[in-house]
């Protein structure tokens, strides 16, 4: 995992969401930045991860999981749409938990305090854990393929709401902010 603010500016320029868009040189961001605005992460063995992961979901209560491949191959037609509302700016109304099995990805966040892009790099081992009422949005790197195990507490609620004044409103977006404040 490697975190960075996002550079704005490289991304006007070359508009293909699936490069870096870091600075140069890169302005890093650490652990505790990203656990002020509420995302967790978890380095975990990509070789023996099943009893690690086991572990975790057991202490935190995610009872179910299930796989997805975000690859051509593994989206069929719904490969271009589905990376189209992956990138578009949402939150849930349930944490997002993600652990990488294989491929590589950017999951970007919205850092509380500044509104800014936080771009999150994700590779195999890596767990991350977006809080409920967190904007983010995701999408492949140049390498075209990731494979990750979603963790969830009870039934998914994977409604994704865009960002907008409604959505700003919902109570979990209030609550997070609340949450994260304090
Ligand atoms: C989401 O909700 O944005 C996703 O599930 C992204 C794909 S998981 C690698
Ligand atoms: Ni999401």
């Amino acid at each position: 995992m490697k975190a960075y603010w996002f550079n704005e500016e490289s991304f006007a320029q070359n508009p293909d969401q699936k490069l870096a868009h870091a600075y140069s040189p890169d302005r890093p961001v650490t652990l505790e930045t990203l656990r002020i605005s509420g995302v967790l992460y978890w380095s975990v063995s990509p070789q023996n991860w099943e009893p690690e992961i086991d572990r975790i979901a057991a202490e935190n209560g995610y009872k179910n999981r299930d796989v997805i491949n975000v690859t051509k191959e593994g989206l069929g037609d719904l490969y271009e749409a589905k990376l189209k509302i992956f990138f578009e700016e949402h939150l849930h109304e349930d944490e997002e938990i993600r652990f990488i099995l294989s491929g590589s990805g950017f999951f970007d966040v919205r850092e509380l305090k500044s509104d800014a892009w936080i771009r999150i790099h994700v590779i195999p081992g890596d767990l991350l854990v977006l809080p409920a009422g967190i904007y983010h949005r995701f999408t492949l790197d140049e390498f075209n393929a990731v494979k990750a195990l979603r963790l969830f507490k009870d039934e998914p609620r994977w409604i994704a709401y865009n960002r907008s004044g409604d959505t700003d409103i919902n109570p979990f977006r209030v609550k997070y902010i609340q949450e994260a404040n304090r």
